[in-house]
């Protein structure tokens, strides 16, 4: 379980963060909850420890407890610090031909480190810089892998995921490329409310 840096500055994936056992069962925690759309982020199915209401945040829960073992290894692995503990969770579903539209995660009322837990489905996230687009980073994200996103990528790029049911990405050296083909894929993104009475936009 290593954390590695990508081509990116700031991002970071760790492979393997879970067990097979661990993502079995989470999705078993998961699926046997009642899942809600409430618009967030351009994703059909969500649910989450907060309530969103015109995009705004109002109202913050405890995290479910089936979350409790991820926070104790972000202790444990040190990937947060004491200060930048999670106090929120949103659980997105993606069916295959399912994407989020591009975004940043809003810095007024975020804290500097996002990170999101793939289960199920690898898929490919795109990093496009705000103001140069051009600039890109196509990452891959597998099944039971950790993606940790501060300072460039979490501030200065716009982060998404198509709606392609197979995905190509280079696979290094001899150009060789590599498919994905989707299916199911449910992430746990983790963020810290700085301040969870003031209203703000969740993301941009
Ligand atoms: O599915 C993911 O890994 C990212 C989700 C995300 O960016 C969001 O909910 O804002």
């Amino acid at each position: 379980m290593q954390k590695k840096a990508t081509a990116l500055e700031g991002l970071y994936i760790v492979e393997d963060f879970i067990t097979e056992t661990e993502e079995q069962e989470l999705i078993r925690a998961i699926d046997s909850r009642i899942w809600c759309g409430n618009g967030v982020a351009c994703v059909e199915k969500s649910f989450c420890n907060f309530q969103v209401i015109h995009r705004n945040i109002t109202d913050i829960g405890p995290l479910p407890t089936f979350t409790e073992f991820i926070i104790k290894r972000f202790k444990q692995q040190k990937i947060i610090d004491f200060e930048d503990e999670p106090n929120m969770c949103i659980i997105n579903e993606y069916e295959a031909g399912q994407g989020i539209m591009p975004h940043t995660d809003a810095a007024t009322i975020f804290g500097p480190i996002i990170l999101s837990l793939s289960l199920l489905s690898s898929c490919l996230m795109k990093f496009t810089h705000s103001s140069n687009p051009e600039t890109q980073f196509l990452i891959v994200l597998p099944p039971r892998s950790l993606l940790i996103m501060t300072k460039s990528s979490r501030y200065d790029y716009k982060h998404s995921i198509s709606k392609d049911i197979i995905e190509w990405f280079d696979r290094g050296e001899n150009g060789e490329k590599q498919e994905i083909i989707r299916s199911r894929r449910v992430s746990l993104t983790f963020r810290t409310v700085r301040n969870p009475e003031v209203d703000v936009v969740i993301n941009s």
